[in-house]
């Protein structure tokens, strides 16, 4: 049976983010997935039009649901709609305290539209840091987050190294910080735990603009810890098939590349008719 993984996210019908990007990931890498849908977005792949927030009651009913008929091996969460639907998760969590919980805590997609507001914010922090074993924040976020409540000319030039000891202090177990945000020559993923830096991954900066490599990133560490991998070997697999998603991204529409998550199944296509 492979193993089961189970994503608290948003629908995105274009499948580059959100719900449908966390699914083909789950089960490019072998893994069997759940979703409960907590927004469904209308957006192509130039942005985000509108957002329909699903009622709480509903999110805390379609997991609950699964949740007693079956064992999950890990969470993953991403986009989660509201402070409401926030506060039914960290009460399902606070129930299943042995499951890896892998949080993608998104403020607003890569184009710049808001995802979650101050409250949102504020709520993820109280409620669901202290639960998470890994957050992935990318370096706006990180600094964002470590720094809600400080506006100060020092939060906006803290170090990254600085942010992710606030978000540790917070409650997460690791705490991963992608670079692609920042100015550097290549990507530099840095992953923290209890005792500080853990370790940093380079990766060649690709040139595209992609939609949901966050969400590939997040949604591959869990399913490589569902499948029993430790942390750092989750974190490293994980990198390494995203990378690949990238390179092999592909542009449906007018705007963002779109990570193939299904790279290696085309790619036995391609050979095959050599
Ligand atoms: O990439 C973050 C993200 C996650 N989930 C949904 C999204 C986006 C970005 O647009 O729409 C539903």
């Amino acid at each position: 049976m492979p193993p089961t993984v189970m994503t608290f996210a948003g629908s995105d019908p274009s499948s580059g983010a959100g719900i449908q990007a966390d699914i083909l990931t789950f089960a490019s890498i072998g893994c069997h997935p759940l979703s409960v849908v907590t927004a469904v977005t209308v957006q192509d792949t130039l942005g985000v039009d509108n957002v329909m927030v699903i009622d709480s009651d509903w999110v805390e009913n379609q997991a609950r649901t699964i949740l007693e008929d079956m064992q999950v091996m890990a969470f993953k969460m991403g986009m989660l709609g509201s402070v409401e639907n926030i506060a039914v998760i960290a009460e399902i969590m606070a129930d299943y305290p042995d499951v890896p919980l892998i949080i993608d805590p998104i403020l607003s997609s890569g184009r710049g539209d808001e995802l979650a507001n101050e409250e949102m914010q504020e709520a993820m922090i109280d409620l669901l840091f202290p639960q998470a074993t890994l957050i992935t924040p990318n370096s706006l976020e990180a600094r964002r987050l470590a720094f809600h409540d400080d506006d100060s000319e020092h939060a906006e030039n803290a170090s990254l190294d600085e942010s992710a000891k606030r978000l540790l202090d917070m409650g997460c177990e690791y705490v991963l910080i992608t670079g692609t945000h920042e100015r550097s020559h290549d990507v530099v993923n840095t992953l923290y735990g209890a005792d500080g830096l853990i370790k940093s991954y380079k990766w060649e900066r690709l040139p595209g603009s992609y939609h949901g490599s966050g969400c590939t990133l997040t949604s591959a560490i869990a399913a490589c810890i569902a499948h029993g991998l430790s942390m750092e070997e989750s974190i490293a697999e994980a990198q390494e098939y995203t990378w690949q998603t990238l390179k092999s991204a592909f542009r449906p529409g007018m705007g963002q590349f779109i990570p193939d998550r299904m790279f290696w199944a085309r790619d036995e296509e391609d050979e095959g008719q050599i």
